[in-house]
């Protein structure tokens, strides 16, 4: 090391030690004269301290209220709604589902945080629904909002059945009605206008159409990532997945060491033009739109425009417990992470339930297996 490289490793040793100083000196002036808030940052030349209570940026000690609470992120992950099946003359598969659009119910959306979310059957994000390639799907569209509400599914089908340009008054009814193609996963959402309004406030959802032949066995689920602007100045305060902020943080989703894992991913987050989702320490499969049983990139990372969606599938090789998350650090600091726990098969006991471990544990009768 020569002297130059010397006197600056010095000054950089000498500076850090001061800014310590001083930002201790800071948190415990700030400790002293305000109770229930904390000082952060401070600890990087150019950017500033602020004060908080902590409980809007970071509620990590804190549940919604289950009764409030604008969704349940861990009952909607695995929740397929497959509708009401019957069959056609001709034998096709008819799927019938009833669709309700509220606007008017304020919601918690992280915990203390109350905002006037608009929904399709209740929940922010909307119910996943699920066909086969080629079913007839109807929908029975009731708008009970006090506003023009309409739904419009991305995929293949007549002009009348778009959900664009013919608006559903309060009140009003609507059958939506196509058959199910391509198979994909695909959004749908309200397209009245202003689009960003409806949108922002919740109304939205995935369609899931399954190809003829299913796809592999796997544990499937569904993660919408979107976003809430609660102060209404076209900037999101809150990012998740599924509805509530850092919520798979605290509730961590249970899978099983080899198993195969598929996801299916939407965007639906507005104002910002990109979100991403990052897996640790694993690759997915990822299949753009799942419109192709043929993978279109082996990655750690997808990034998707607003509307873009896709399929992953993975299987963890090693127990423990990791992350997901935004790349995007600002999202996943405002409540866009989320955990999994990975078991080792020996202890997962009803490998379709993946809820039973610790029965199975303090079971000896059935050896930890049933
Ligand atoms: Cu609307």
């Amino acid at each position: 090391m020569s002297h130059p490289q010397a006197i600056v490793l010095v000054g950089v040793i000498i500076s850090i030690l001061t800014l310590g100083v001083v930002t201790v000196l800071g948190s415990a002036k700030d400790e002293n004269s305000t109770s229930n808030t904390k000082q952060f940052g401070g600890h990087t030349p150019g950017y500033g301290t602020y004060q908080t209570t902590g409980s809007v940026l970071d509620p990590t000690s804190l549940p919604t209220d289950p009764k409030n609470s604008v969704v349940d992120p861990m009952k909607f992950l695995r929740e397929f709604n497959h509708g009401r099946v019957s069959h056609s003359a001709d034998g096709s598969t008819i799927r019938e589902f009833t669709v309700i659009a509220s606007d008017q119910s304020t919601r918690e959306i992280s915990p203390g945080v109350n905002y006037n979310v608009w929904t399709f059957n209740n929940t922010v994000p909307g119910p996943t629904l699920r066909a086969t390639e080629g079913d007839l799907i109807r929908i029975n569209f009731i708008n009970n909002g006090s506003g023009f509400h309409t739904m419009h599914f991305h995929g293949i089908h007549p002009s009348e059945m778009d959900g664009v340009f013919e608006g559903i008054a309060p009140g009003g009814k609507f059958t939506y009605e196509f058959i199910a193609e391509p198979f994909g996963v695909f959004p749908y959402h309200c397209h009245i206008q202003p689009l960003e309004e409806h949108i922002t406030h919740g109304l939205y959802g995935t369609l899931i159409i399954d190809p003829k032949k299913p796809r592999a066995n796997a544990d499937e689920m569904v993660m919408m990532m979107n976003g809430y602007d609660t102060d209404f100045d076209t900037e999101n305060n809150f990012y998740t997945v599924n509805g509530i902020p850092y919520y798979y943080m605290h509730h961590p989703i249970k899978i099983e060491e080899g198993k195969l894992i598929r996801i299916y991913l939407v965007n639906m987050l507005e104002f910002d033009p990109l979100n991403n989702f990052h897996l640790h320490a694993n690759l997915f499969n990822f299949y753009k739109t799942g419109t192709s049983l043929v993978p279109d990139e082996y990655t750690d990372i997808v990034t998707m425009n607003q509307g873009e969606r896709g399929i992953l599938e993975f299987s963890y090789k090693f127990p423990g417990k990791y992350m997901f998350h935004a790349h995007k650090t600002e999202f996943a600091e405002k409540g866009w992470m989320g955990s999994f726990l990975v078991t080792e098969p020996e202890n997962a006991v009803n490998a379709s339930s993946f809820t039973n471990i610790t029965t199975a544990i303090t079971n000896p009768t059935n050896g930890g297996l049933s």
